[in-house]
């Protein structure tokens, strides 16, 4: 995998987000870009015109696999999983492939702090920008929280704090890349739909951690280190975090990173206090005759929605779930669906699923879509209830992605 940066001939795969800016960013530097996505839409339309103006050459709507072959190495897009035929293909081939932050890796200067994690991530990355701003440093947010950090490379100082949200999409096809400091949050059971299995998730959420130097931190929680990876050997200095009394482990998290940077913690304290929440993550969007409505899209994972129904009162939360499986086992929120759900209404893709998984935990109504799911829960509603959108699947089936999910459930709202 060395050297790869000076081969110059490269195969995009994928024109979401990470393509486009990946491929404008290789075009840029002098390499000999070709882009390929299986699909075609409106938004990839748009995208085929940027790099029609750039003279990218590119395919929409299917993968010519020889095509795709004529190049030294493959930037691959994190939605595209090992599953998929054209990736099998590379593999065949043994074409190196290559995530987007690892190439941007190449090129980015600046000191970067990389979260990852099942969840909470995007939360934690929002917050430690905050507190590197707060403290008068230079600071740019970027990676899965939906600003890919290539499309921000270029423009990146030495002395630019960069704060990575990374999923293990992006960590598994990263080889040479090291973060001054990484965070893995807490590892749950998740995505087991992309990875083959739970130790293949592991090993990719490690990669975080493997090219550190002495110099380095690696932040974790130790019940995660002694329960799941007892044998690994970590390269940088192990900071942990969580397991202190009266605190949650968010802001021990914080604290910690204050305390190992020298920075203020009075403007920790103070980016803490005055922090609302983020979009679509247990959001409220308004309340109408005592009823509250609560737009949770980013849940795509069984610990979101476990953490939003444990801040709900018993028994009266209308609850909102579907789109696509990850591989969940949607079982494990039985209880806490008896105790607070009055009603789940279920759609998408995984409704049948969620169907058989929470049968006689709580009443279920299953339906198509998010607008009819809405428009059922209108039907049962009392003052008291709680309207939450919590889908607990990734959006994929039916929206381009969880923001989109998020703004069709508030401008239903916004419209009774
Ligand atoms: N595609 C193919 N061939 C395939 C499969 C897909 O060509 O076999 C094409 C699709 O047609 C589509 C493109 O690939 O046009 C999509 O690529 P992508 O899904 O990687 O989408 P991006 O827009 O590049 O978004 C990605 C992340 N998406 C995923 O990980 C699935 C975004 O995270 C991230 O914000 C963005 O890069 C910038 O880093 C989203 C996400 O859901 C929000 N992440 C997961 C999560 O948070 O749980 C991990």
């Amino acid at each position: 995998m060395r050297n790869l940066k000076q081969k110059k001939r490269v195969t995009v795969l994928g024109l979401g987000e990470t393509g486009l800016l990946s491929a404008l960013f290789l075009k840029r530097k002098g390499y000999s870009v070709f882009v390929s996505d299986a699909q075609v839409s409106e938004i990839l339309k748009k995208r085929s015109l940027q790099l029609k103006e750039e003279k990218i050459p590119h395919e929409l709507a299917k993968h010519s696999l020889e095509k795709i072959a004529e190049c030294d190495w493959v930037l691959i897009s994190p939605g595209i999983p090992p599953s998929s035929e054209v990736y099998r293909f590379l593999q065949e081939k043994k074409i190196p492939m290559v995530s987007e932050i690892e190439t941007a890796s190449w090129f980015s200067k600046g000191r970067v702090t990389a979260v990852t994690g099942t969840s909470g991530k995007t939360t934690a990355a929002t917050l430690l920008q905050r507190i590197y701003e707060a403290n008068g440093l230079l600071s740019v947010v970027c990676g899965n929280i939906g600003n890919p950090w290539i499309g921000e490379a270029d423009r990146l100082d030495r002395d630019t704090e960069i704060v990575l949200e990374i999923s293990s999409f992006q960590l598994v096809h990263t080889y040479s890349f090291a973060p001054h400091i990484g965070i893995l949050l807490n590892v749950g059971l998740n995505h087991l739909d992309w990875h083959a299995s739970m130790q293949e998730y592991i090993q990719a959420k490690l990669r975080l951690f493997q090219n550190q130097s002495s110099h380095d931190f690696a932040l974790l929680r130790e019940q995660d280190q002694k329960n799941l990876f007892p044998d690994f050997h970590f390269p940088s200095r192990v900071v942990y975090f969580g397991g202190e009394e009266g605190r949650n482990s968010n802001e021990q998290l914080l604290f910690e990173i204050t305390k190992l940077r020298g920075l203020d913690p009075e403007k920790t304290w103070s980016v803490l206090t005055g922090f609302s929440g983020l979009e679509h993550r247990l959001e409220r969007v308004r309340a109408i005759n005592g009823i509250q409505f609560i737009n949770d899209s980013k849940c795509t994972t069984i610990e979101a929605l476990i953490w939003a129904l444990d801040q709900s009162p018993d028994g009266h939360v209308i609850l909102l779930a579907g789109g696509h499986d990850k591989g969940a086992d949607f079982r494990l929120v039985r209880e806490r669906l008896a105790k607070k759900v009055k009603r789940a209404i279920v759609f998408g893709e995984a409704q049948d699923l969620l169907w058989e998984s929470w049968n006689g935990a709580a009443p279920l109504t299953k339906v198509q879509g998010l607008s009819e799911a809405f428009q059922e829960a209108l039907k049962i509603a009392k003052p008291g209830n709680i309207i939450l959108l919590s889908p607990a699947c990734a959006s994929f089936d039916q929206f381009p992605n969880y923001k989109e999910r998020g703004r069709l459930f508030k401008e239903l709202v916004a419209a009774l």
